[in-house]
């Protein structure tokens, strides 16, 4: 009895260990952003120095981080131009609200309280593939699509060996 016990504390051990190497791992592939940088979402910032100061990747979150007196709006590029809030794709109002960048493409934000995107408060995010001419933030070198496939297998065969010892 007192063997089982010490077998099943190791085990849960290496567990966590190997549950945690394997998030590790796989959360090293995206990044991200606070928008508009230290001010967030707010009229101090300036967003266009902000977004082309960065580049964007799938799987990259964005963090919209604002005062309950702004909102995001999703947009499309007709509106973003005009600053138009009538016809908004989506609306988040929540003061931390995380978008992830799940495809290749353009989205268009801004904020819906009068005035503020006229301002200024608005952004376009333009996510792109990876490129060696634009290396990602926090210096990762940039991924090759060699390095992307090793990577993953690394990652499946991760989880599935934590599977085979959890069951
Ligand atoms: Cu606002």
């Amino acid at each position: 009895m007192k063997m089982n016990t010490q077998v099943s504390v190791s085990k849960m051990v290496t567990n966590i260990i190997m549950i945690t190497l394997c998030f590790l791992m796989n959360s090293t592939s995206a990044a991200n952003f606070l928008v508009g940088g230290a001010s967030g979402w707010a009229l101090e910032s300036d967003m266009e120095s902000w977004s082309s100061s960065h580049r964007f990747n799938v799987g990259d979150k964005l963090a919209f981080v604002y005062h309950p007196i702004h909102n995001v709006l999703e947009v499309d590029a007709q509106d973003y131009e005009a600053c138009n809030l009538e016809n908004p794709m989506e609306i988040h109002t929540q003061t931390y609200t995380i978008i992830t960048l799940d495809t290749l493409s353009t989205r268009y934000f801004v904020c819906g309280t009068q005035g503020h995107c006229k301002s200024g408060l608005k952004v376009k995010i333009v996510t792109a593939p990876p490129s060696p001419h634009h290396p990602p933030p926090f210096n990762f070198p940039p991924f090759s699509e060699t390095t992307k496939k090793t990577k993953n297998l690394i990652i499946t065969t991760c989880f599935l060996a934590v599977k085979w010892w959890l069951f």
